[in-house]
């Protein structure tokens, strides 16, 4: 049979590979949104961010951080590296199923002449596969979720199929793969149009009914219960020395709690699926529920938790009040073996730690963790369970703990295997948060003064003194807030005499060891950052 149709050029391919592009990944969104079945370009990003060598995304962590600070982008830092992140999954997700699907339209006359649907269907099956063998976090079974995805994508490649036909002019029989060239050859104008339109509607319609109705598997925790800060004073209310204005708050609301974590959207867990199972060196595996673990004697610990990547004054740090069970008393339950020295902690999405049984034994305040600021961990937080470890940044604290397996060995955790510190200690930093120009304060006979202040921290070891210098001048002893409790941070005020013009001011800090603060300027890999932070302002 000789051919008079006209296959679709390569322009009109792209337009059509883009418009199916855009219908399945809103397809995927809305479906995320209402159900929280996997949305693949987020989950494949992450995987493939996860087999890459740890010095590409280490390096990459560090230049979007950098780059964050230096756009000076309103809003904070991890929300804007999230955004990126979701904007690169998409992107890169997207840009790899239009290739394929222009192409196959583009080929669709030379290739695909009989059975076409069929091939779409196979079409539809790999980019499925693939998606299914590169998805690990499961917010429903694997069954479940490879089915629907793979269902996706075949209904997909059989909606390629038909587009290509209908550009191919090819008829459209009962049957629906019959290569005859139509009598009525489609107006492809029309077609591009229609098609168009109907999928901008759906995606569109699709976005708003996903964000209407989705509770994403409860993805925004509604608190039911009220925050444990909005009914009760900080321990420290009565103290003398009060933040200078303009200092970030010193108890940090849930909602602006920094969120860094290997996952474009965090894993959703469930209570009624979710167990914490033990296996390794015990004489019998265990399960527990979060029930289990609730009925265990909570103990409550101010915290502030910090972040590797944190650049000396970021805001890659919080504070809030923990809630869980102190491990030192869980694993009594245990019946370890005696070669026992260690636990692997696992986490939903890939992540792993180990931590000695030794230092949880000398340690009561390393602890299992259900609840902050009173109500349970936000998704976003670690739900259901999460590790506290006093003195270390959070690379070293795995959010989303589902198993945990005892063993006899030290082993590198997730972000050790991938080039970053062993031991993950935190380091002391000053950071000036606030020069209250606009608050001078006058006292009678005496010289007005500006009063300059911030927080410093050195994990769980203390601040015992902060010193601020302006220009070249000597170094002042700043006032110490009492801090809320041992491993918070310390909020610390200087009232400066102060002399108009521009001034440089410097800080620096001596934790309750008596370490004065590292002095050598560092980027965050592989330690932690160090280095003094200084600042100019027009007085
Ligand atoms: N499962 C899991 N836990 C994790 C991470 C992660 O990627 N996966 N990131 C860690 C890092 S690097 C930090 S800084 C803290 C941040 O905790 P937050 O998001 O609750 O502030 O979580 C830690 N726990
Ligand atoms: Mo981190």
């Amino acid at each position: 049979m000789k051919s008079n149709s006209t296959s679709p050029g390569v322009g009109v391919s792209m337009l059509f590979g883009l418009l199916l592009t855009i219908a399945l990944l809103s397809i995927f969104w809305m479906l995320w949104e209402l159900t929280g079945l996997p949305y693949p370009p987020f989950e494949v990003f992450d995987r493939v961010a996860q087999l890459l060598p740890g010095s590409i995304i280490t390096q990459g962590i560090d230049q979007m951080v950098a780059l964050i600070g230096k756009l000076n982008l309103p809003g904070s830092t991890d929300a804007t590296a999230k955004i990126a992140e979701k904007t690169a999954a998409t992107s890169s997700y997207g840009i790899f199923c239009f290739l394929f699907s222009a192409s196959f339209i583009a080929f669709s006359e030379k290739i695909y002449k009989t059975w076409i649907f069929h091939w779409g269907a196979a079409f539809g099956f790999i980019p499925g596969l693939v998606t299914c063998l590169l998805i690990h976090k499961f917010s429903y079974s694997p069954f479940v979720t490879y089915l629907y995805i793979l269902l996706v994508f075949v209904t997909w490649g059989k909606a390629l199929a038909w587009v290509a036909m209908k550009l191919n002019s090819y008829q459209i029989t009962r049957l629906g793969f019959k290569p005859e060239i139509s009598s009525t050859r489609v107006d492809r104008r029309k077609f591009i149009i229609q098609f168009g339109s109907a999928v901008a509607v759906m995606s569109v319609s699709g976005a708003l009914i996903g964000k209407t109705f989705g509770n994403r598997g409860k993805k925004e925790y509604d608190f039911d219960e009220r925050l444990w800060s909005e009914e009760n004073p900080l321990p420290n209310a009565a103290a003398k020395v009060k933040a200078a204005p303009g200092t970030r708050p010193e108890y940090t609301p849930l909602v602006d709690h920094y969120r860094v974590d290997i996952n474009t959207a965090p894993p959703v867990l469930m209570e009624d699926t979710w167990k914490l199972r033990i296996t390794g060196l015990l004489e019998k595996p265990l399960e527990y529920s979060l029930e289990d673990i609730r009925k265990y004697k909570p103990l409550h610990q101010f915290v502030t938790l910090s972040c590797i990547s944190n650049p000396i004054g970021g805001d890659l740090t919080g504070t809030t009040r923990w809630t869980g069970v102190s491990l030192k008393l869980f694993i009594k339950d245990l019946d370890l073996k005696p070669e026992a020295t260690h636990l692997k902690l696992f986490a939903a999405d890939g992540f792993y730690e180990i931590v000695s049984i030794k230092e949880i034994s000398d340690d009561e305040r390393l602890m299992l963790c259900y609840a902050w600021d009173g109500v349970p961990l936000t998704h976003e937080h670690g739900y259901p369970l999460r590790i506290y470890i006093p003195n270390v940044y959070g690379m070293k604290q795995p959010k989303w703990i589902e198993a945990i397996e005892v063993t006899d060995r030290w082993e590198e955790g997730y972000w050790v295997k991938r080039g970053w510190t062993k031991t993950g200690e935190m380091k002391a930093t000053t950071v000036i948060d606030a020069v209250a120009t606009g608050k001078v304060i006058r006292k009678e006979g005496n010289k007005p003064l500006i009063p300059i202040g911030g927080i410093a921290q050195a994990g769980a070891r203390g601040i015992s003194k902060v010193e601020i210098k302006i220009d070249n001048g000597a170094w002042h002893e700043a006032q110490l807030r009492t801090p809320i409790s041992d491993t918070t941070w310390t909020i610390w005020r200087y009232d400066w005499p102060f002399k108009k013009g521009e001034h440089t001011f410097t800080v620096r800090c001596l934790d309750k060891e008596g370490n004065p603060q590292i002095l050598e300027e560092k980027p965050p890999h592989p330690t932690g950052a160090s280095g003094l932070m200084s600042m100019k302002k027009r007085v």
